[in-house]
């Protein structure tokens, strides 16, 4: 990867040299970026075998780290860790690969959802479940939706995203725009439904409201590639159902390839809100215990400005120069 300095790092030089910040104020953000450079999110990434978990894990994080069209290793059956700087992926297969492989992954999906850290907090702090936009059949994928990972992820359901892969294939390659890398009218009504039916087949079994989206991981096969689309908003999405002033790690490790974060439907302007959300996630986290004084109307004070306006220079580099992204 092009950028090995830590983001943390350079955030740290930029508040070294600014000469309105005090002493102790510097003191203590330091102290704050340096925590924040050790923290850790770990995301758990599950749905049935060929769904694209492989794929989405190496278009999110722009390494060969997971390997593609491999089904569960039978030898060990068990969880695959990838680890990043700060991104800690935990890749399990979902059911559907027969009765004792189904026990064995509901039992280490469990395990995992109740697993802690080292601070006793939870340690998985995102559940992201792939389903296959192309599959008739998801019925394996809401059983293990609606009765592995729902009834053991706790009260708060915030941990769980849902999200529909493979938008291309979902009416076997039809209406999707090869030259546009985009679904077609026809395609986005067809996705749109399979989000309604997801949304109510899980809210009648569990009455717990998801939000799930769709996008496509995109491939590289021979000759025949496909960029990703709507992985910025998959992001997003990752993002605020991550705890807040963890959300800026993503920013270490995510894919520095920007042709992969290109495509993306209108609804918002997922590049810029990703943006908006690592500042807001590193103000809050880096002038934690700073500002005193901090004036009332200004959501984190004098500092936490600062820092978003080294924030903004610093991780505007982070994405290869963007410019015209932001
Ligand atoms: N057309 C298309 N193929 C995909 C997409 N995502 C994954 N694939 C393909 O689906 C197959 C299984 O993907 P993989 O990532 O190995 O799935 P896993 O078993 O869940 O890890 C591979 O041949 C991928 O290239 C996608 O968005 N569109
Ligand atoms: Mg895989």
């Amino acid at each position: 990867m092009t950028n090995e300095k830590h983001f943390t790092d350079e955030l740290a030089d930029e508040i070294q040299r600014d000469s309105n910040l005090s002493d102790d104020t510097k003191t203590q953000v330091l102290l704050n970026l340096q925590k924040l450079k050790k923290t850790k999110v770990n995301i758990l990434v599950t749905g049935a075998t060929g769904c694209g978990k492989s794929s989405t894990i190496n278009a999110l994080f722009g390494s060969e780290k997971a390997k593609v069209g491999q089904g569960v290793n039978p030898e060990t059956m068990d969880i695959q860790k990838f680890e990043y700087n700060n991104i800690i992926l935990w890749d399990s297969p979902g059911l559907g690969d027969g009765k004792e492989a189904d026990r064995r992954h509901s039992k280490n999906i469990i395990d995992k959802l109740y697993e802690k850290d080292n601070n006793d907090d939870m340690l998985i702090d995102l559940v992201l479940v792939i389903l296959e936009g192309g599959t008739r059949d998801l019925g394996t994928s809401f059983d293990l939706i609606n009765q592995v990972i729902i009834p053991n992820l706790g009260k708060d359901k915030k941990r769980l995203l849902i999200a529909i892969n493979q938008a291309d294939q979902a009416m076997k390659g039809r209406y999707w725009n090869h030259q546009e890398n985009r679904p077609e009218p026809e395609l986005i009504k067809f996705l749109d439904e399979k989000v309604t039916s997801t949304q109510n087949r899980i809210k009648e079994a569990t009455d717990v409201d998801v939000e799930p989206i769709y996008y496509s991981a995109g491939y590289k096969d021979g000759d025949s590639s496909q960029n990703p689309y709507n992985l910025s908003k998959l992001l997003l999405f990752m993002l605020r159902h991550t705890p807040e002033d963890k959300r800026v790690v993503f920013a270490q490790d995510r894919n520095k390839d920007k042709i992969m974060w290109e495509d993306n439907d209108e609804i918002e302007d997922y590049n810029k809100e990703i943006k908006k959300t690592f500042i807001e996630s590193v103000m809050s986290s880096a002038s934690a215990g700073a500002d005193i004084g901090a004036t009332i109307g200004g959501a984190f004070g004098k500092t936490g400005e600062a820092i978003g306006k080294a924030a903004g220079a610093v991780l505007g580099g982070l994405w290869g120069a963007a410019t015209s992204w932001w």
